[in-house]
């Protein structure tokens, strides 16, 4: 017999989240980033361009999904996976957005690696957050947020934001963040 459903509403479903390795094994989504694709993030744009040319355009980072219908009442969830390295002294990074409905918070879960939540808002306010396995970050509202990788893992957490939430990641590539996180001389800076 066919089901009825009212507009948005889909039926439950459970999908298999591996803890342990910080991944979700069957994905039905898996968006990439490579290094080409942070052209205009990094501060040292030449190391970058060598990163694609001599280093043969590394993954950046990915992100694994079963998506469900961005709509409000949904949760949209992912395991955001953030490669370990360096463009120049600068440590990878996420390229970072606001959520287009700005009213959208949204939850990191840490499950391994170690690295940042660089967050602004474009009133000017500015903070950071350690990121460790257990750890959980707390997005608010109108906060644009980016990840950093200071480690020599993959930095991996789980994420979850109101389906509506969107991005917006035109604002992060005109403003940038205040500061970015660079590996010198051993020690990681934040400048
Ligand atoms: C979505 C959530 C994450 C990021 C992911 C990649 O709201 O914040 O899933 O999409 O970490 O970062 P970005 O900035 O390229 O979307
Ligand atoms: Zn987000």
């Amino acid at each position: 017999m066919s089901k009825i459903r009212e507009e948005g509403v889909i039926d439950p479903f459970s999908v298999l989240i591996d803890l342990e390795n910080g991944t979700m094994p069957e994905p039905s989504n898996r968006i990439t980033r490579k290094a080409s694709d942070m052209r205009g993030y990094y501060a040292d744009g030449k190391a970058l361009e060598e990163l694609i040319t001599s280093g043969n355009d590394p993954l950046h980072y990915e992100v694994l999904e079963r998506p469900v219908p961005q709509a409000r009442g949904h949760l949209m969830y992912c395991i955001s996976r953030l490669m370990p390295g360096r463009v120049g002294e600068e440590l990878f990074m996420t390229k970072g957005h606001y959520h287009s409905v700005k009213e959208t918070a949204e939850i990191y879960l840490c499950l391994g690696g170690e690295g940042y939540m660089a967050m602004k808002t474009a009133g000017g306010a500015w903070a950071v957050e350690r990121m460790e396995r257990g750890r959980m970050v707390y997005v608010p509202p109108t906060w644009a947020h980016r990840s950093i990788n200071t480690g020599r893992e993959i930095l991996s957490s789980f994420c979850v934001y109101p389906g509506e939430a969107g991005h917006n990641y035109g604002d992060i590539e005109k403003e940038g963040f205040p500061k970015r996180i660079f590996m010198k001389g051993g020690r990681i800076v934040m400048e």
